[in-house]
């Protein structure tokens, strides 16, 4: 009975602006190709494809724009474009799986579904799978992208304040974000995130305690207050052996099964209401290995237990 299952809403957000390459506008098809609905689908899941957000017009009576914030008016629009999107396909009870697009996106994606959660008294907490901090603001950025800003704009840190318009600005609080998986910081950004009550496991601490210890930290923070989990999974928190697709790729990231652990073991607390992909670059992708991975990783996340996967279609039996 399709209506008595759990409802997915996929929505594509081609958005590349945010990026320091093109490329990641590609993404959203690339997850359709690699078959994003037909793995959920087979979870027992009713999906919804919502199609691509269209790119919104700018709005040429706004002032002018911070520095340090490149394509400020384009994020800008995009964001409060989909922070509406994001709020409305939360309230319609579904889980959004919002498809990128460079990770400026999730300014609006997680605003959205913060200000559902809000409404429902509910914290929301927020796991950012990446190599990045994201935690930068027009302040201490080196390079100005906007991508590497989303986590801090996020938590309400200044710099980017009128990036909503009218939209409703819902902060998360610092101590409701996880970073997992970073690696590569800038000095200011790093001592911004120090002088918060952000958490964080990079990879030094991964690779003392497993992602299994550390994602049970997680879970179970989320669970002491009743809250809720966003996901916002950066395809460059996977090393770089494994999803080459992606245009900021650290050495030293998270191994196949160490991602799909994460993603296990968050499908298993059934807290997560909401995920981001973001960052998935095809034009820079190996025979779609990359979109390919992602995929597998959303259907873990989703329920797929790796003891199910079909056998791989290239599979060489012997003869008897
Ligand atoms: N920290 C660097 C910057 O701010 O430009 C790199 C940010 C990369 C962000 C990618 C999406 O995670
Ligand atoms: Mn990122
Ligand atoms: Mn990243
Ligand atoms: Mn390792």
């Amino acid at each position: 009975d399709q209506s008595k299952k759990p409802r997915i809403a996929l929505l594509g957000i081609p958005i590349e602006i945010g990026a320091s390459q093109a490329g990641t506008l590609m993404g959203p098809a690339a997850l359709r190709t690699a078959g994003i609905a037909r793995v959920l689908e087979q979870l027992e899941l009713a999906v919804e494809d919502h199609g691509d957000l269209a790119m919104p017009a700018m709005v040429s009576t706004d002032g002018a724009p911070p520095a340090n914030a490149k394509y400020y008016k384009e994020v800008k629009a995009w964001v409060r474009a989909l922070s509406e999107r994001a709020w409305q396909l939360a309230r319609t009870g579904a889980i959004p799986i919002f498809m990128g697009g460079d990770h400026s996106l999730s300014m609006g994606s997680v605003n959205g579904v913060a200000r559902y959660w809000q409404e429902q008294g509910r914290p929301l907490f927020v796991l950012w799978l990446d190599a990045h901090a994201d935690y930068n603001t027009p302040a201490t950025t080196i390079t100005g992208n906007m991508h590497g800003m989303s986590a801090a704009f996020l938590c309400g840190e200044p710099g980017l304040d009128d990036l909503l318009g009218e939209q409703p600005r819902v902060s998360i609080n610092p101590d409701q974000l996880d970073l997992f998986g970073i690696r590569s910081i800038d000095p200011l950004e790093k001592k911004l995130v120090r002088d918060r009550p952000v958490v964080l496991a990079d990879m030094r601490a991964i690779d003392e305690f497993g992602v299994g210890v550390l994602i049970r930290r997680v879970i179970e923070r989320v669970k002491a207050r009743n809250g809720v989990l966003h996901v916002s999974f950066d395809v460059d928190f996977l090393d770089p052996a494994v999803a080459p697709g992606v245009g900021t790729t650290v050495p030293g990231g998270a191994t196949y099964r160490e991602a799909h652990l994460v993603m296990e073991l968050l499908h298993d607390s059934g807290l997560v209401r909401s995920a981001d992909i973001v960052e998935l670059n095809p034009f820079l992708d190996e025979r779609g290995r990359t979109a390919r991975v992602a995929v597998e990783l959303i259907g873990s996340l989703f329920g797929l237990q790796i003891t199910d996967r079909p056998t791989p279609s290239n599979a060489v039996f012997p003869d008897n």
